[in-house]
């Protein structure tokens, strides 16, 4: 006699893309039984966080969006933030996930009981779930930078993540801290917009420019009446990336390619100090390849000034660099990046016999297989250490990883188990493949960046994005410690 399948209740952690992603595929396989716990009033992370001028997605917008929610109607290659956040407010209302969804609620911790995860939240409410789903983004958590005096500025001073838009920028000098994608994002967008942008770089990055072109009504009209079409563009987008990828990471044609491509582009900057002065020392993509469409235009505004001399420290008048000079300045603007290791902690995750994550963790962040952490049954995990989160499409990820944790779940409902969690044996094997094939990418090649762990090893997926799917495209009993379901 076959059993109705059970109802699991499942938490997820976070009310972002990827957690929008889960929701979303639990409620296309009929599973209704879940909670999305969101710490703010609004669904999107990142694209709720992240609104500062030039905002937009660097990976084009036919692929870095959900196959389960074709969006015809994106107005760009590459799409600007809001526009973003606004498609995922939509996929969240449209698939019902909004509804699941308990808005200003924030994890503090999650106790496996021995059978079920105990959520506890800052409200002091607790509630008993079979299964925990981590969903709380990657760059999350802002990295201030440590520099003396820094707050003793006497103006406005903010994180890119954090953008105070009551301060009109118009008629300000602006110091922006920082050159990683997000300070050329903004630089892009605030060159001639303000009275005087210094650009303070304390390390060249690699920019390729690419332009970012509307989509004509037309193009738009066809996208939403063929849905085929809108298909084949997402794949399209995602094999040249997938190509891309694998054939950059290493030494060859494509990277011999880009390098020269990269420097090529930057002989746009005709001052040849300047030129200097941005060219990196490290080799592209070691760091975050750039996608810019208009960085080395705006770099060459004549109202922006780019300093290099390394700041000394802040005074409440503005940025004293190491040479003594004060740069008198209005508002700081710092665009200095993200905790990109802490993933789901403050979050005190404690698995049975009381053993925590940080504790597992002690010597870095490991996951198996990206999803999953020994110790810590019926648990996954979303963009865990060693994702593919390098130039690739955060969206199709979550979708990999979103349908892993679905296998799981249908196995559960089942009820050919009760809990399971991943061996450290099998976790050890995965990263001593990891191990073999860091050391052969680019991002081995002697540069800092956020891919970087403390251990100075990147913290990423060293092989093409597709083998991620094909390695979480099945599930090995063999690397689990299953209890039965009782009879
Ligand atoms: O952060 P970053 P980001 N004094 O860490 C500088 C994603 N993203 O927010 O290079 C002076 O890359 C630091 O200097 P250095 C994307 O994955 C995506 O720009 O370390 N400077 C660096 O220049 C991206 O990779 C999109 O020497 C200091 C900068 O701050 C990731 O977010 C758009 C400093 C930090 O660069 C992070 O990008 C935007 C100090 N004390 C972002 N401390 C998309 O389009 C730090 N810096 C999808």
């Amino acid at each position: 006699m076959t059993r109705a399948p059970r109802d699991p209740r499942i938490a997820i952690v976070g009310a972002g893309m990827s957690g929008i992603c889960m929701g979303a595929m639990l409620k296309r396989a009929g599973i209704d039984t879940f909670v999305v716990f969101e710490k703010a009033a609004r669904v999107g992370g990142t694209w709720r966080e992240n609104t500062y001028p030039g905002i937009a997605c660097d990976v084009p917008s036919r692929f870095y969006q959900f196959t389960f929610a074709p969006n015809p109607d994106w107005t760009h290659r590459y799409s600007p933030g809001a526009e973003i956040w606004a498609y995922f407010e939509r996929v969240a209302a449209d698939t019902g996930v909004a509804e699941r969804i308990r808005f200003s609620t924030t994890i503090t911790e999650a106790r496996w009981t021995g059978t079920a995860w105990a959520v506890s939240a800052s409200d002091g409410t607790c509630e008993e779930f079979d299964f925990l789903v981590s969903a709380t983004g990657i760059l999350h958590h802002p990295a201030y930078p440590r520099i003396e005096g820094l707050e003793t500025f006497a103006g406005p001073a903010f994180h890119s993540a954090r953008w105070d838009h009551d301060v009109d920028l118009s008629d300000k000098r602006v110091a922006l801290i920082g050159t990683g994608s997000t300070g050329v994002q903004i630089l892009g967008d605030l060159a001639g917009k303000v009275d005087r942008l210094l650009l303070l770089q304390r390390t060249p990055h690699w920019v390729v420019h690419l332009a970012n072109p509307a989509f004509s009504e037309f193009t738009r009209r066809l996208h939403g009446r063929f849905p085929a079409y809108d298909r084949f563009s997402y794949h399209v987008n995602r094999k040249i990336i997938e190509a891309l990828s694998p054939a950059l990471l290493h030494p060859g044609r494509t990277r011999r390619f880009l390098t020269w491509l990269t420097k090529r582009q930057l002989s746009r900057v005709t001052d040849p100090d300047l030129r200097a002065a941005l060219t990196p020392d490290s080799a592209p993509m070691c760091r975050r390849l750039i996608i810019s469409p208009t960085y080395y235009d705006a770099v060459q505004h004549p109202d922006v000034e780019v300093i290099t001399t390394p700041i000394a420290r802040i005074e409440p008048a503005g940025v004293v660099t190491t040479d003594g000079t004060l740069h008198p300045v209005d508002v700081l603007v710092l665009a200095t990046g993200f905790d990109a290791h802490a993933y789901l902690r403050p979050i005190n995750l404690i698995g049975p016999g009381g053993l925590t994550l940080d504790e597992v963790w002690a010597d870095g962040p490991r996951a198996y297989q990206t999803v999953a952490v020994p110790g810590f049954p019926n648990f996954f995990m979303f963009m865990g250490p060693n994702s593919p989160v390098g130039n690739y499409a955060l969206t199709a990820i979550a979708e990999t990883q979103a349908g892993y944790a679905l296998t799981w779940i249908a196995r559960w409902r089942r009820q050919e188990f009760e809990s399971a969690m991943p061996t450290a044996e099998a976790t050890d094997r995965f990263y001593v493949g990891v191990d073999e094939a860091l050391p052969d990418t680019v991002w081995a090649t002697g540069c800092t960046s956020w891919y970087l762990g403390a251990n100075g090893k990147p913290e990423l997926f060293p092989w093409a994005p597709e083998r991620h799917r094909v390695l979480l495209g099945r599930i090995d009993d063999g690397d689990f410690v299953m209890t039965s379901a009782a009879s």
